[in-house]
């Protein structure tokens, strides 16, 4: 439902992305925000992934990276800024109380600054080491770093169902980082694989993937 061309919150997005990366990119995360809370979004779409981007997104994006969010003359990049200026907004995202507050913070800058990190390397190797002989080493060299964390993260949550207790900023974010790890990797950890499962089973996950998904298959270069 938050799709919505007139709304006065826009976020940023591809047209068009490879099919394995398709329901990955970034700008998930925030469609993902907005659907929680129920606040309408329009989408920019700023062509495809590879594509150089124009001064005036880098002026936006310094990276020319996706998502950048914009609202009332506010224009802001990196996905965990997005999402704490969105949770301000909602406790159901990030919540009054201190302590919870706190912990929400605390949980969503570990998963973009201390797990994330270790799952990218592996990301990067696997695709600019294909084909490479030094690959099998390098990815070698770079698991026991992310199995670590997994481990660290698998021990935090225990049996309970979202990382503070009740749902936030932190399970969203935690959740989408952990949707990149390889199955045989996660199935070491049968809670994180049920946590990943509960945070991607939530309707709000499940319209935000749709609309991502629906902006590719609109826009898709017909020689794909
Ligand atoms: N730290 C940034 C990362 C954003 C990011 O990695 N965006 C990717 C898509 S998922 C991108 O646009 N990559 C294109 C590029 O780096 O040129 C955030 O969380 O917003």
């Amino acid at each position: 439902m938050p799709v919505d061309s007139h709304a006065t919150i826009e976020v940023t997005a591809y047209q068009w992305v490879p099919p394995f990366v398709e329901g990955r990119i970034k700008d998930l995360r925030v469609r993902w925000a907005l659907e929680e809370i129920g606040r309408p979004y329009r989408e920019h779409l700023i062509g495809g992934i590879f594509e150089e981007k124009p001064s005036e997104y880098l002026a936006d994006q310094p990276f020319g990276q996706v998502p950048v969010y914009k609202e009332d003359g506010l224009t802001l990049f990196e996905s965990g800024a997005i999402l704490l200026h969105i949770g301000e907004q909602d406790e159901r995202l990030l919540p009054r109380d201190a302590t919870r507050r706190g912990q929400a913070i605390s949980w969503m800058i570990a998963a973009l600054n201390s797990v994330e990190p270790t799952l990218q390397t592996l990301i990067v190797l696997s695709v600019a080491g294909a084909e490479q002989d030094w690959q099998g080493a390098a990815m070698d060299a770079a698991r026991p770093f992310a199995e670590k964390r997994l481990a660290q993260l698998a021990r935090a949550l225990g049996d309970r169902k979202w990382l503070g207790g009740a749902f936030t900023v932190g399970d969203l974010v935690m959740i989408d980082v952990l949707r990149a790890v390889p199955a045989q990797m996660l199935a070491a950890h049968p809670n994180l694989t049920a946590y990943v499962e509960r945070g991607t089973k939530r309707p709000a996950f499940e319209r935000a993937l749709k609309a991502q998904l629906a902006a590719y298959a609109s826009n898709a270069p017909r020689d794909a």
